[in-house]
C-alpha cells in the first residue's frame, strides 16, 4: 500500500462540481438519511419525464423498481432535450477511425441519424419489447443503433466485436432476438476485422432472426442473403427524420449485456430505463467533474458496460462532447492515444490499468512527443491499478496536475459505485476511495458482520441504487441465488475488499472463479467448457496467473483422451479453438498437458493448487484434501522441462 495521499489542489476545488469533503459528506449523508428525497429531487432536476412517477422506489428484496409509474425515454434525454438549448449545434461525437478518417457530429445531426435509423427499424416491424443484437465496430453508427433502439423501447444487446460466431450465436439464441445489426467489418491494427461472415455463421441456428442490417464500413465484398439482409444505407434512404421518442415506463428494459459468472453460461444482465439514466448522468458530473466546455474521452469499447454508460448514455445525457476512436492504441505506433489527446485537446481521459501498464512498458518517449497540457482529469477502470502504474499515469500523462479517479463498478451496478469526487476526496494510489452518495457499501464476513479495519472481507451493498440491474434475463432464480442469498438482503459483488482507517476501499480481486484479463471478465468454467468441447480434451482446469500487463493471464491444464497427440501442434490448436468458441481475447497464454489434475476425494478440481503452481511453481498451501499427492510433483516438474 502506498502511504502518500493527494488532496485536490485549491484551483481544482474552486472549479469543481462538488467542492471539498463537506460537499461530498452533505450529499452522502442526505442520501443515507432520506433516500426518497435525495433521489426524487435529483431525478426531477436531471432527467426529463413525460409523466412523473408516483413513488421513488419499491424494494421487495431482491427486486426493486425505481421511479414507479414514471414515463421517460433514454434517447430523448440524450438528444431531444438538448435541441432547444445552446447544445443543439454542440459536437456530441468527435470520431476518429483507425485509418485516420474523421467525423464530427453535433447533437442535432446525431438526433437526425437516430430518428432515421429508428424509422428504418420501425419499417421492419420492430417494436417495444423486441430484442436487437448489435455486433459492430467502433463507428458512430454503433451509438446511433443503441439510441434508436432506446427510442422505441427495443431491448438491445451489444456483443463485443472480438467475440466469435459461437459466442454471438449463444447470445442471439438466449434472447430470441428478432434483428441483428452489424457491419461488413472494422479496422484494427491496419487489418480488416470481418464481422458479417461471423453473423452468417451464427444465424444458421437462429431461426428467430428475421432481419440483418449491415452498415458498410470497410467496403469489402459482403454476401447478402435476399429477404433477410439489408444494407443500412439502403434502409436509411429517403426515410423520415421525424420519429418521436416513445414515452416508456421507467422500468422498461433498456439493454441486456452478457457477462461472465461462475458457471459456463454467461449471465444476461438486465438494465432498465429511469434509474439507469439518472445515475449514468449524475456520475458524469460527480466523478468526471464534467463541465460544459470539456472534451471527454473514454477509450473503452462499447461492447463492454463501460462503453454503454461512459461513451454512450452518460456523456450524451449530460450533454458532453466525446471523442470516440475506432482502433488500437499502438497503431500505427504507440503514441496514437496521445496524438488524439493533443489533436482534440482532450480534458478528461478515462482508460484501463492494462492500457496504462502497456504504455509504461513502451516508455515515456511516446507521450513526450505530444502536448498533453489540455488534460485536467484522468480516470481508471476495470481492475485494481497498482500504485506504480498510478504514479506513472499521474506524472507522465497528468503532469502532476490531474486528479486520477479510480472507479470501481460492475456490469451489474450500471454506473460507478466507489470512486473519488475529484474536488473533494484526497486520493490514495490504488484505492477507489469512498462510495458515491446513495451507495451503502460494506465489507463483511460470511455472517454479514462488518470486519475490522484493514481486514479482508466480502464487498457488499446494503441498499438498492437506481442504476442497479433488475434481474438476469429470463432467470430471476439465478439472480437471487447468485447475488442475494449468501448474505440475505444484501447485494454480493463477488469482490474481496478491505477498508482502511479512513474508510477508504481497497479492492483485492474476485472471490469466485471469475478472472480479469485486460479488464475483461472471463469465467474459468466458461473456458473449461469450451476446452472440453474439443475432441482431444478429456478434462480441463483453467486458472489465472498474474501478468505484468494484462493483470491476469489464462493458463489451462488439460488432460487428453487416448490417442497419439502431438503436444506442440495441439497446444496451438487448442488456443485457436478457444478463440473460435469464445473470442480471441480469451486465448490461453499457456496450455499445459497433464496425465491427471489435482482433485479432492469427492472429485473437485483443486484450482487453488494449480493457481499456486503457476504463480510460484510450488505448493505450500493445505493439501490434506488432495487425493493423489504425486500429481503435484508431476505438474511442477513438467514446468521445469519447458
Ligand atoms: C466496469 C467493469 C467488474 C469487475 C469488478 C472488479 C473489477 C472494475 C475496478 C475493479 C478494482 C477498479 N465491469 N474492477 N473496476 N477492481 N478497481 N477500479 O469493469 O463487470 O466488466 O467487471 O472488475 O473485480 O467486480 S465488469
Amino acid at each position: 500500500m502506498s502511504e502518500r495521499t493527494y488532496p485536490p489542489t485549491p484551483e481544482f476545488v474552486r472549479g469543481a462540481n462538488v467542492q471539498g469533503m463537506d460537499g461530498y459528506r452533505d450529499l452522502f449523508n442526505l442520501a443515507e438519511a432520506q433516500p426518497e428525497k435525495f433521489w426524487g429531487d435529483l431525478a426531477e432536476k436531471e432527467i426529463f419525464w413525460f409523466e412523473k412517477w408516483s413513488h421513488v422506489f419499491e424494494w421487495n428484496p431482491p427486486f426493486v423498481k425505481w421511479f414507479v409509474g414514471g414515463k421517460t425515454n433514454v434517447s430523448y434525454n440524450c438528444l431531444d432535450r438538448h435541441l432547444t438549448t445552446s447544445r443543439k449545434n454542440k459536437l456530441a461525437i468527435l470520431w476518429e477511425g483507425e485509418p485516420g478518417d474523421q467525423r464530427m457530429i453535433t447533437y442535432q445531426e446525431l438526433h437526425r441519424l437516430v430518428c432515421r435509423f429508428a424509422n428504418a427499424l420501425k419499417g421492419r416491424g420492430l417494436k417495444t419489447g423486441d430484442r436487437a443484437v448489435i455486433y459492430m465496430p467502433m463507428v458512430p453508427e454503433l451509438p446511433v443503433a443503441l439510441l434508436a433502439c432506446a427510442r422505441l423501447g427495443i431491448i438491445h444487446s451489444v456483443v463485443f466485436g472480438g467475440f466469435s460466431a459461437e459466442a454471438l450465436k449463444a447470445r442471439i439464441q438466449d434472447l430470441d432476438a428478432q434483428v441483428v445489426i452489424t457491419a461488413d467489418g472494422g479496422w484494427r491494427r491496419g487489418k480488416e476485422v470481418r464481422l458479417k461472415p461471423a453473423v452468417d455463421e451464427a444465424l444458421i441456428e437462429c431461426p428467430t432472426v428475421k432481419h440483418v442490417i449491415v452498415y458498410r464500413r470497410t467496403g469489402s465484398e459482403t454476401a447478402m442473403q435476399e429477404g433477410r439482409d439489408h444494407w443500412w444505407h439502403t434502409l436509411d434512404e429517403g426515410v423520415s427524420e421525424v420519429c418521436p421518442a416513445e414515452p416508456l415506463d421507467s422500468e422498461t428494459p433498456l439493454f441486456v449485456l452478457y457477462t461472465s459468472g461462475t458457471t459456463g453460461k454467461p449471465k444476461g444482465i438486465v438494465h432498465t430505463t429511469g434509474g439507469y439514466i439518472l445515475q449514468a448522468t449524475l456520475s458524469m458530473k460527480w466523478v468526471f467533474d464534467l463541465h460544459e466546455e470539456d472534451t471527454y474521452w473514454c477509450t473503452a469499447d462499447i461492447g463492454w458496460v463501460t462503453g454503454h454508460t461512459y461513451i454512450v448514455y452518460g456523456p450524451l445525457s449530460a450533454g458532453a462532447t466525446s471523442v470516440m476512436y475506432e482502433g488500437a492504441p499502438d497503431f500505427p505506433q504507440f503514441d496514437r492515444f496521445w496524438r488524439i489527446v493533443d489533436k482534440y485537446k482532450v480534458n478528461i481521459f478515462y482508460t484501463s490499468p492494462t492500457a496504462i501498464r502497456a504504455f509504461v512498458k513502451q516508455g515515456d518517449q511516446w507521450p513526450k512527443m505530444h502536448d498533453l497540457s489540455s488534460l485536467r482529469l484522468l480516470g481508471s477502470v476495470g481492475e485494481p491499478i497498482n500504485p506504480a502504474a498510478w504514479e506513472w499515469y499521474h506524472k507522465v500523462i497528468g503532469g502532476e496536475r490531474c486528479p486520477i479517479v479510480d472507479t470501481w463498478w460492475q456490469t451489474e451496478t450500471g454506473s460507478i459505485m466507489i470512486a473519488p469526487m475529484p474536488g473533494a476526496v484526497p486520493l490514495k494510489p490504488g484505492s477507489g476511495t469512498l462510495p458515491m452518495p446513495g451507495v451503502l457499501a460494506d465489507v463483511v464476513d460470511l455472517s454479514g458482520k462488518p470486519v475490522e479495519v484493514n481486514r479482508e472481507g466480502f464487498l457488499i451493498m446494503r441498499r438498492p441504487w437506481p442504476s442497479m440491474f433488475r434481474t438476469l434475463w429470463r432467470d430471476p432464480q439465478r439472480y437471487e441465488e447468485n447475488y442475494w442469498k449468501r448474505i440475505p438482503g444484501n447485494y454480493l459483488t463477488g469482490d474481496a475488499a478491505r477498508r482502511d482507517a479512513d474508510g477508504y476501499y481497497w479492492i483485492l480481486g474476485r472471490i469466485d472463479d471469475v478472472m480479469n484479463v485486460s479488464g475483461h471478465r472471463l469465467s474459468t468454467m466458461e473456458l473449461e467448457s469450451a476446452l472440453v468441447r474439443h475432441p482431444a480434451v478429456a478434462e480441463a482446469a483453467v486458472v489465472g496467473k498474474p501478468h505484468e500487463i494484462t493483470g491476469q493471464a489464462v493458463v489451462a491444464f488439460v488432460t487428453l483422451k487416448k490417442g497419439a497427440w502431438d503436444h506442440d501442434t495441439l497446444g496451438e490448436e487448442l488456443r485457436k479453438w478457444v478463440a473460435h468458441e469464445i473470442g480471441s481475447f480469451a486465448k490461453p497464454e499457456q496450455i499445459r498437458f497433464s496425465d491427471t489434475l489435482p482433485k479432492t476425494r469427492s472429485g473437485k478440481i483443486m484450482r487453488r493448487l494449480l493457481r499456486e503452481i503457476v504463480t510460484t511453481n510450488s505448493v505450500t498451501g493445505d493439501v490434506t484434501t488432495l487425493e493423489d499427492l504425486g500429481v503435484l510433483t508431476k505438474l511442477a516438474a513438467q514446468h521445469d522441462d519447458e
